[in-house]
Parts: structure tokens; sequence; C-alpha cells
């Protein structure tokens, strides 16, 4: 191994070994901790520290930095202290997740570091957000993100470069190719000659490094690095190193050719790095001994304080107390100069006020600039606001709901258009695996709302009609609305925006240009979990939102019906509280839903009401909702499978029950 050391101090190589050094020990404990059930799962990056390290370290410390399974050396190399790392590996207090999450999977926000998610992927795209957050603070900072070979398989890889490339952001996109992703070696992950090659497609710069080789790691990206910061853009380098040992510590080597193993051992980054020291005469034997001993010194006395740690508390309160972040919640009220407008002007006034009162909210969707979207809810908005806040993206949902997230890392309010809430199912793993979780895991606020523009009635056929609020509503940490008229639309998408949790905020297309209502011209909000009591009875209770409301609304208006009529509004929290007293004043309740019937919420209503309401109950409680099958195409065949129609029947026979 040639280490070619133009530029660096005696002092730079000793404080790179040390560094390289660290890791390795800690590891080396690790081991035996792990054997001695000490510790739970455990991904080792023994012989490839190099490339953590000398990542790491030609960063500047406020530089983000994206780490892996593998990376223990980012963490070692921004100090991170060493008790807290025990600690979270112990599933204690004072690491970094409150016992919630485990070995790799978390973040260290006052050192920049963001942890990745089981599903390796969507990393990337976060590192785009917060790289596009710096961009757009002009400060010439970069960010770097760690994948391994295997990870760059899947399409958050694809979709994070090609952004990247498109949006011209400041990322060092790491692949450390090990040779193998779990038992699978890199012949039967991907066809090109290099990973490098991959970035030919993306039309982006590319670089090869030898990745055990720490004195190469470190001077060509720190080269790099300071590249990047003047001219922002992307680059993708592949670091070539091995794995070792298993892909996590109890699954073996036993797939691996035992020569391969013994190629790679004799390119072992530490003990070639330290014979070229001692041969140099920059270190000796015994300084090799004396700094292996106070590392070895400072392991040992932190693992005492993580092990003398008690155990997490286990509190229900507190756990539910945890998946939101509170906040203070603003009550702006609507003034009394209004206008007559439909649900669509309301959705696109509430958006355009929020984009005034908040600098720091950036919208993002495919073809919402120039063109306005699909829906026209945002014309005018790029003339107003600029290229940089309304930011037309490539059809892209993962990548695009993964930057969001990164953009409010870095001190960014987004709102994402998804074209057709059907959409979503392209960008489903980050809006339940990141956004959902990451308050509840690390206490990283997701402030993101995504506008789902959904539902049937429009002739649109299974792929532009559905109403997919269930698969949300059953995600802690999400919060989804579905106002069913223009004044609540704006008081909640303001609301939604203000809120710092994600929000999924559905729009019935079929709603946005049927439905007019005088609406405060100011900038208000209207909080969430509060329905809204359309119509008060005493027979019977009818329970619905979205375009249930309408139906049920002309349902009453064409039939002497004495019901109380509640539009939810928001379903992700639920005003419980009102559901409750109509149902024990009635007697009876009847909920009414577009979604398909067999999880969705209607069930859960129903559920929830047979718990809490039982002995109020004068007959069962009875779900409408659309049939079970895809959504249709042909307006007969829509009409049948939608429940208006089968609405009043049932609601008759409830009443006469
Ligand atoms: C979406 C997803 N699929 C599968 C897995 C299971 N898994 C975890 S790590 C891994 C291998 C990853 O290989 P690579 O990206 O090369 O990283 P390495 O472990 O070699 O460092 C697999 C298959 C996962 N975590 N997420």
């Amino acid at each position: 191994m040639k280490f070619v050391t133009k530029g660096l101090s005696q002092s730079d190589l000793i404080f790179l070994y040390k560094n390289l050094l660290k890791p390795r020990l800690i590891e080396e404990k690790m081991l035996v901790l792990l054997r001695q059930g000490k510790i739970s799962k455990w991904f080792s990056g023994i012989g490839q520290e190099a490339i953590s390290v000398g990542v790491t370290l030609a960063l500047n410390s406020d530089e983000y930095l994206l780490p892996m399974h593998r990376n223990l050396g980012a963490l070692t190399s921004r100090n991170v202290p060493l008790n807290r790392l025990f600690a979270q590996w112990q599933g204690k207090m004072s690491g970094y997740t409150k016992g919630r999450d485990r070995s790799f999977h978390f973040g260290v926000k006052q050192h920049n570091i963001i942890g990745m998610i089981s599903h390796l992927g969507p990393q990337l795209g976060v590192a785009n957000g917060i790289a596009l957050a710096n961009l757009l603070k002009k400060n010439n900072k970069l960010t770097a993100v760690f994948t391994g070979d295997g990870g760059t398989s899947e399409g958050d890889f694809h979709e994070a470069l090609n952004v990247a490339s498109v949006w011209n952001l400041p990322v060092l996109f790491c692949v450390e190719n090990n040779g193998y992703g779990l038992s699978t070696p890199t012949s039967q992950q991907f066809k090109c000659k290099q990973m490098v090659d991959k970035a030919i497609g993306y039309c982006m710069e590319s670089l090869q490094i030898d990745g055990n080789n720490i004195v190469e790691v470190y001077t060509k990206i720190s080269a790099l690095a300071a590249s990047v910061r003047k001219n922002p853009r992307p680059v993708l380098i592949e670091f070539l190193t091995f794995r070792m040992r298993g892909h996590e510590e109890a699954s073996g080597t036993k797939y691996v050719p035992k020569k391969l193993l013994k190629k790679w051992a004799k390119k072992d980054p530490i003990n070639n790095y330290q014979d070229f020291l001692i041969n140099e005469n920059i270190l000796t034997e015994a300084d090799v001994k004396t700094f292996k001993e106070e590392i070895k010194k400072e392991i040992n006395k932190n693992i005492t304080i993580a092990f003398n740690e008690p155990l997490v508390e286990a509190h229900i309160e507190t756990e539910l107390n945890d998946v939101y972040k509170t906040f203070v919640y603003k009550d702006i009220k609507p003034t009394s100069s209004t206008k007559n407008i439909r649900l669509i002007d309301a959705i696109s006034k509430g958006l355009y006020q929020a984009m005034e009162k908040h600098n720091n909210l950036i919208i993002m969707g495919q073809d919402i600039a120039d063109y306005g979207g699909v829906f026209k809810i945002t014309e005018g908005f790029l003339e107003k606001f600029g290229a940089s806040r309304v930011r037309n993206t490539p059809i892209c949902e993962s990548s695009i709901i993964e930057t969001a997230y990164g953009l409010s890392i870095n001190g960014y309010k987004s709102v994402v258009e998804l074209q057709f809430s059907d959409f979503i199912t392209s960008g489903f793993n980050p809006v339940i695996n990141l956004l959902a979780k990451s308050y509840y895991r690390w206490q990283q606020p997701a402030d993101v709302v995504l506008r789902m523009p959904c539902g049937a009635g429009v002739g649109a056929g299974p792929f532009h009609s559905q109403t997919n609020e269930a698969w949300f509503t059953k995600t802690p940490g999400l919060k989804v609305v579905y106002p069913a008229f223009p004044a609540d639309a704006k008081g909640l998408l303001a609301m939604a925006i203000e809120d710092p949790n994600p929000v999924l905020f559905f729009e019935h297309k079929a709603l946005y240009r049927s439905v007019y209502q005088e609406v405060a011209e100011n900038y208000y909000t209207l909080p969430f979990g509060k329905a809204n009591l359309l119509n008060e009875g005493t027979a019977i209770s009818i329970i619905t939102y979205g375009a249930g409301v309408h139906w049920a609304l002309e349902t009453l208006k064409n039939n002497k019906i004495n019901a109380d009529l509640i539009d939810l509004r928001s379903l992700q929290p639920l005003d419980t509280e009102m559901i409750f007293t109509s149902v024990k004043k009635t007697g009876k309740a009847i909920i009414l839903q577009e979604d398909t019937m067999f999880g969705g919420i209607a069930s859960d209503l129903s559920a929830l009401i047979t718990e809490n309401c039982f002995e109020y109950l004068d007959a069962p409680v009875k779900r409408v909702a659309s049939l079970e099958t895809p959504v249709h195409f042909a307006k007969n065949l829509e009409d049948q499978f939608l429940p208006k129609g089968r609405f009043v029947k049932a609601l008759q026979e409830l009443l006469a029950y």
C-alpha cells in the first residue's frame, strides 16, 4: 500500500492514525461483549474504518454526515461521547433513542450526524434535502452520505443521484464497495464493470478511491470537498474495500472464499498504515502501545458508565406522549372579510399565504412550477416566490419525500404535492418509516406536509381515484386531515404547515370545483382533532368526512331525518369526544366512508363506538363504504362502486331497527 503524504504534517499523520485506531478498538471490545450477550446485534466495520474516518475528518464539523451501519468511525471521528454510544447499544436512556432503536439507527444532532433507517437507500435522498437547504442558504457547506454496494440497487439510490444531479446539490455519495450485500456478491448486485460507472447515467462526476488507505481517502476527499464547497455539485465516490466479518456478527462468513479474506487481510487499513508510520520513524512501537492503552482506558471507563446506568424505565404515558412533537398552537382567527370561492381556490390561497408567512417554506412536486400543477393550485406561485421555493421535481416520489425530510432537518418546512394521492405508493417507504417514526426514534421532527389530491367520482379509473387515508391513519407519527369545505381546507392547510409533525392533507378532486363557500381572506388556522357538527338531531348520528359529508347533506336535504351529522375534518387526531357525545345522545350510529369497507377508518370508528358507548346503543353500529374492488372508469360502474347510492337505504334500515 502506497501512502502519498504530501501536504500532511507528522502530527496530521498521527492524528489520522489515532482516529483510525479508535473504532477498531471499540469494535474489538464490542465483539467480546456481544459474545457475552451484553449487547445485541452488531454490524462490523472492521477493515473499512479508513473510509468513515477519512471522510469524516475531511469534512468540517458543521457539515452533515449521514452514516450507515458500518460507519462507527464517523461517530468516533466526530467525537461523539463514548458513554452515550455505549448506552445507545444497550438501549439505555442516555443513548440517542431513549431505548427505542438499536445499533446504528440513530443520529446525533449536536454533531450533525443523521442516523439511518433500516431500509438503507432513503439515507441518500435525505442527504439531498440537507444539501438543498445548504444551497438555499448559500453557505458553501457540503454533505456526505454513505451506502453499501447492495444499497445502490435500491430505487432510492437512482432517484437520489438523479435529483442531486438535476438540482446540482453539493453531496458526496460515498459507496463502500465491500464485495458483499449480506451474502450476495457484487457480481449479483450490479452489472457494470465498476460502481463508478453508474455515475455516467446521471451525468455525474465520479471518483474511485482505495478505501483501505487512510491517507488516500483523507487527501482525496479533502481536495474534493474544497472544490465542491466552491462549486456545488454531487459526486459519486466508490471506495474499494472488503467486509472482513459477517453481515452481522451472528451470520458469519462461510460463503466468502477464504482466499478473498486472506487477500484483503493483507490490506488491513490499520496494520498497513501503522507499519508505514513506524518505518518512516513517525511512530515507535512504544507510541503504538501507549495510544492503544489510552484508548482502551477511555473505552473501559465509558463502558462502566453505560453498564452502571439503570435500564430504561417503561411508562406507557411517556411513550405515547413522544410520538408527536408538541408545539405552541398559534390560533389565528378568520376575519369577517370573506369571498365566495371553491375548495380548490381555498387550498391555493391558503398555500400562497403560507408561502408569504413562512420564508423557509419550500414547495415541491411534479409540474407545479411553470405549469401550476395538474390542478393549477400553484399557478402563479413561480412568478411570485421564485424557482428556489417552487420546485418542479423529477418523477420520483420517494426521493422527494426524503428530500423534504432532509430540508426539515436543516431548517426548512416543505409541502410536497403528490400529483394524485394514488402515487404515494411510489413514496410509501419514506412516509411510513422516515417521516412517521423520526420524532419518536430520535426527537427529530419531520416538518413536512404531503398534499394528497384523492377520491373518485371523476371517472379516472383505478389509479387516479383512490381515497387512501387508511394507509396512514394506522401509522403512529402521522397526522391525517381530510377537509370537505373550502373554509376548513384553508385553515387546516395553514395549520398543517405550522405543525412541525408530518401531515397528510387529503383534497377530494370531485369537490375541488363543485363546492363553494364564503372563506375569510386573511391567513388563519383551524385546529386539528376538532370535528364539525353540521346538523343536529336526536334519532341517529351520521359520521363521515370528505365527499361523504356532501352525500350525507344531500340525503338529509332530500329526506326528513332527525340526525346529527358529524364532519370529522381530521382523522388523526380524531375528535372522539364529539362522536361519543353524539352517539350517547342518539343511540344509533352510521359511518359513511368513500374508502372500501375492510380496514377503512369506519371499522375503527365502529369499534371505538362499541367499546365506549355500548350501553347507549339501540342498534348495531353500521358502516357504509365502497365495494371491495378497485375503483372503476365507466361512470355506471363507478357509481355502483361508491356508497352514495346505498347510503339512504342503510340509514333508513338503521333508523327502523
Ligand atoms: C429495503 C431493505 N431490504 C433488505 C434489507 C436487509 N439488509 C440489511 S443490510 C443488507 C445488505 C446491505 O448491503 P450493502 O448495502 O452492500 O451494505 P453492507 O452491509 O455490505 O455494508 C440487507 C440485504 C434492508 N435492511 N432493507
